[in-house]
């Protein structure tokens, strides 16, 4: 190549110059494929050490809820900047939202923007993280999974109907971590018996790295404290019948549950499965503290560690008096001391046996327009009657019961006299109600 070299260097430069260069590139390989490489030799005196998987495991999040008329968004919003500081802070493997991510099947737009930018905010957060989102019985299955696929991409899996056809789709693996079984609320009629059970079984036949196994589910179940939830029995807890822990099934490590507001553990033996309970309270009655679970679980049949976070309130929810009922004129005095600066939601609790004057909550409303707190709602507190020893039924059984049967219960619920002549008026109701399906 004329002219490449400088014609000052002398044949002999030339070679030196090349074989140097020849020298760096044969070292620059070498280096690559660590051919030269001195091999290691050693025999670890322990398998290698595997991470623990670490989950957020929360649920009810009720987004778009609003008080009496109030709107919620200012403390959704806040509860929400409070989990992405939480995954920010803990950095788990896995954030499992167990249900109920809205308090409607058709949220506004708005809350549903809320909800999607959360998801990328705490998947920015921490990009490794894998989150499980299913659908409660407060979502629309559906429409939880419209962007099932574009979520992916993000690492987001959103689980919101059962597949009935393909089961074993809801054994999400997480490389290297573990097994997340994810079970939306489903009706219990399209669960068949051992479901859960033959869907544990199958992540431990592929779990051959003896990896945790997680099951989530949105469900009730029986002996949990279901303080807070609105026609609760111990049969039948906000619409889905309680199952018996032992019918889930055995062989998960942890069991991540939504449905039921109070954080809790549910009964096993193992302290392995609990509620998270919801971030923030959804109705005045669910007064103790609102928390996310962090779980760590070292194993498959290992025990998992639970730490609780506690979620801050901007808002809370507070009933005057703090104890028990007041007549209407201590209630008032209770409400006009009730602190200016602070802004909490107020029920207060009347005594029915007092009179309560017809414009109580007017006055109620008048007394706190220049405070910060919102005035909900007068709660009128009756005497125990024979309504509150009503009989309990649950939706299976409800759906077998004969009409008639129903309008007795619903009668002596209500106080109304149901006899033999009422008795034959619904009969020819009912008759001529078939008669017009027919
Ligand atoms: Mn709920």
């Amino acid at each position: 190549m004329p002219g490449y070299y400088p014609a000052y260097l002398s044949i002999k430069a030339r070679v030196v110059r090349l074989a140097f260069t020849l020298f760096r590139f044969v070292f620059f390989i070498s280096k690559k494929n660590n051919t030269f490489a001195p091999q290691k030799c050693y025999t670890p005196l322990t398998q290698p050490h595997k991470q623990n998987m670490k989950i957020l495991h929360t649920s009810d999040w009720h987004l778009g809820h609003s008080l009496v008329g109030y709107d919620r968004t200012e403390e959704q919003q806040k509860m929400l900047d409070q989990m992405v500081a939480i995954v920010r802070e803990h950095r788990p493997d896995i954030f499992l939202l167990a249900g109920d991510v809205y308090h409607t099947s058709q949220p506004a737009t708005a809350v549903q923007r809320m909800f999607n930018q959360t998801i990328v905010r705490l998947h920015d957060a921490h990009p490794g993280m894998t989150v499980i989102v299913t659908a409660g019985n407060h979502d629309s299955g559906s429409r939880h999974e419209i962007f099932r696929t574009p979520w992916e991409y993000l690492n987001v899996r959103m689980v919101g109907t059962f597949d009935r056809n393909n089961p074993e789709r809801h054994i999400i693996e997480i490389a290297g971590i573990g097994y997340v079984i994810a079970v939306p609320y489903t009706n219990e009629r399209y669960l068949q018996e051992g479901l859960l059970q033959h869907l544990i079984d199958k992540a431990g036949e592929m779990n051959t790295d003896n990896l945790p196994v997680v099951l989530t589910a949105h469900t009730s179940v029986s002996g949990a404290d279901f303080t807070g939830h609105e026609n609760a029995t111990e049969k039948t807890i906000g619409g889905i019948d309680a199952v018996d822990i032992k019918e889930i099934g055995t062989g998960y490590d942890y069991l991540a549950l939504g449905h039921i507001h109070r954080p809790q553990f549910v009964h096993t033996g193992r302290h392995n499965a609990r509620y998270s309970g919801s971030p923030l309270p959804v109705s005045f009655d669910e007064c103790y503290g609102h928390t996310v679970s962090l779980v760590e679980i070292d194993r498959h049949g290992g025990t998992p560690s639970v730490e609780t976070i506690a979620i801050d309130n901007p808002r809370p929810m507070t009933t005057l008096p703090l104890e028990g009922v007041a007549s209407w004129e201590e209630a008032k005095k209770m409400l006009m001391d009730f602190p200016d600066d602070l802004p909490d939601y107020i029920r207060l609790n009347i005594d029915g046996e007092g009179v309560i004057p017809v414009q109580a909550k007017q006055e109620a409303m008048q007394i706190t327009q220049n405070k910060q707190c919102r005035f909900c709602l007068l709660n009128v507190v009756k005497r125990k009657t024979e309504r509150n020893t009503a009989r309990q039924v649950t939706i299976q059984e409800f759906r077998q019961m004969d009409p008639i049967e129903v309008a007795e219960m619903f009668a002596k619920d209500t106080d109304e006299a149901f006899d033999g002549q009422m008795r034959e008026m619904m009969k020819e109701v009912i008759k001529s109600l078939d008669e017009t399906e027919l």
